[in-house]
């Protein structure tokens, strides 16, 4: 499956962060990071995806007291998982993976700065209204089919791909270059659920 000269690579929330011995690790993350480099030589077209909490942001298990991490709680748009402290705007834990050499890439998208709303997918926060622009960022320059790498399967990578099927993007989800934090059997729920929304799964490209 060779990308062609419309089909962007969308490199999904690869930060120390999301590393091993980052604040919400996860395992074997930074193993994608050969393999996306790799894969991007082939692309015209690269969107790199930055996870952007501020201090104190209502994901993170420390803003609710008595709440542990990795449990969920209510929240006005729905069931939210509840985070170690992780990704916070211009620490060393937010910053891309050092290993990743993606000098061509075209734009970055940070998202879950919203102090009331998380934001896994690329496309919308997690009350799945509230637009990052990427999908404004895609149509206007024209561009295709969406190549989805990164971290993490069950959760970022899943509701990106999930999104770009509902907004009419073909989507295809590369598995070898993409690692799950795996909470209860998300990461096969998650396979199922990109699978269910019209992406299609590969192993590698
Ligand atoms: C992510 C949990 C919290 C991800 C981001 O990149 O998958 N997961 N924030
Ligand atoms: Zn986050």
């Amino acid at each position: 499956m060779k990308p062609g000269p419309n089909d962007v690579l969308l490199v999904i929330d690869v930060q120390n962060d999301f590393c091993p011995g980052g604040a919400l690790a996860v395992p074997d993350g930074d193993s994608v990071v050969p393999d996306i480099n790799r894969m991007a030589v082939d692309f015209a077209h690269c969107v790199l995806t930055q996870d952007w909490h501020p201090p104190g942001h209502s994901s993170f298990a420390s803003s609710h007291p008595g709440k542990a991490p990795f449990t969920t709680t209510t929240m006005p748009y729905g069931e939210q998982t509840l985070w170690p402290d992780h990704c916070i705007q211009g620490s060393p834990g937010a910053e891309f993976h050092p290993g990743l050499a993606l000098p061509r890439a075209e734009m970055i998208i940070r998202k879950g700065y919203n102090p009331a709303i998380d934001s896994y997918s690329a496309f919308f926060e997690n009350d799945r209204t509230t637009p990052t622009g990427l999908s404004g960022y895609l149509r206007e320059r024209g561009l295709g089919r969406l190549f989805c790498v990164g971290l993490a399967t069950d959760f970022c990578v899943r509701f990106s791909a999930e999104d770009a099927r509902r907004l009419g993007f073909e989507t295809i989800v590369v598995l070898d270059a993409c690692r799950g934090i795996d909470l209860g059997g998300s990461v096969a729920a998650g396979i199922a659920a990109m699978r269910e929304a019209g992406a299609t799964l590969v192993d590698r490209i």
